[in-house]
């Protein structure tokens, strides 16, 4: 069903909330990667399930992250420039959101944490997460270009130098007519997020047109494609906006993972897909370009071929 929002700051939009995300179970390899491929064509988005990271070490940092997120705000700015509130990037964008970004491949302290408990769990969940992204990657790459392929996207991620993020995200409860995160697409190649189950999500399938994701089922990663992916597939995987909305009757939290090459990788489209739409490029070349933009900004045109 097709309703018009009421909502005044996200004007008079269109919700459709007929569109589930598909939900793949990775225990069956060959059905997903059907189901991830068409997935990545259609929507730029998919649920996983049974994909092996043990619900403790999820459990775990999400506890960490709630009693992070609980501590006064004076206490929360101690933890320095991983911590930040309202505003997102360099450029004036704000949202409802207060976050912590992490580097993954360095080591990080969180001044708060004197216990170390919260970095230990962050370092268990990451290395977690990255063996689900490496898993992912391989099996899309398959589906792409057949196995010979190999492990073309994986392969960057492995590079002890890749530039992966932790995101951690809360959004206090509020009034529901403002924006947590505005529209974006991810720079990055994949993106694997958690949340607790609260919802805000919403994708846009056509332009004005926006799907809120539901938050089930909870033992789910919701994945999304990036730009680098969008390139490396040559346009055949799309990398969609996405944005968070506030929600009245409870917090959200999410956990994002952005899977990302290192600064110095060329980033181009994989063999046997056709002439590139998009010219070669560093990520650390696209990466300067995220940052001296705007979040709403559909950065891969700069890069396009004529
Ligand atoms: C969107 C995806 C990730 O959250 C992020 C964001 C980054 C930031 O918050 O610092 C950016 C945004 C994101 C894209 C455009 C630039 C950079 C804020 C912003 C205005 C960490 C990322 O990699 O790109």
């Amino acid at each position: 069903m097709v309703v018009i929002s009421q909502n005044p700051t996200m004007k008079m939009e269109k919700i459709r909330d007929d569109i589930e995300l598909p939900i793949i179970n990775l225990c069956n390899r060959s059905e997903a990667m059907k189901e991830m491929v068409k997935a990545c064509e259609e929507y730029g988005f998919f649920k996983v399930i049974n994909h092996g990271v043990p619900q403790g070490i999820i459990s775990q940092v999400e506890e960490e992250a709630r009693g992070f997120f609980a501590k006064p705000g004076p206490e929360k700015m101690r933890a320095g420039p991983p911590y930040g509130c309202k505003n997102i990037g360099l450029q004036g964008d704000v949202g409802e959101v207060e976050y912590l970004i992490l580097q993954t491949n360095s080591p990080f302290i969180i001044p708060t944490d004197e216990s170390n408990k919260f970095r230990s769990a962050i370092n268990a969940y990451v290395e977690a997460v990255r063996k689900l992204a490496c898993d992912i990657l391989d099996l899309l790459v398959e589906g792409v270009c057949g196995s010979e392929g190999g492990s073309a996207l994986s392969r960057l991620m492995r590079d002890s130098e890749n530039d992966s993020i932790l995101r951690l995200n809360h959004y206090p409860a509020g009034e529901v007519s403002k924006i947590g995160f505005g529209e974006h697409t991810d720079p990055q190649i994949i993106t694997l997020l958690r949340s607790n189950g609260v919802e805000g999500l919403q994708i846009s399938v056509q332009d004005g047109l926006w799907v809120p994701v539901n938050p089930y089922p909870d033992s789910a990663f919701c994945v999304n494609v990036g730009d680098i992916l969008r390139v490396m597939t040559n346009g055949r995987f799309v990398s969609v906006k996405h944005r968070v909305a506030v929600q009245a009757y409870e917090s959200r939290m999410s956990i994002a993972y952005f899977v990302a090459p290192a600064l110095h990788a060329t980033v181009s489209c994989l063999p046997g897909l056709g002439l590139p739409l998009y010219r070669s490029f560093t990520w650390g070349e696209y990466k300067q370009a995220v940052y001296t933009g705007r979040l709403a900004d559909t950065r891969l045109n700069l890069f396009a071929l004529p």
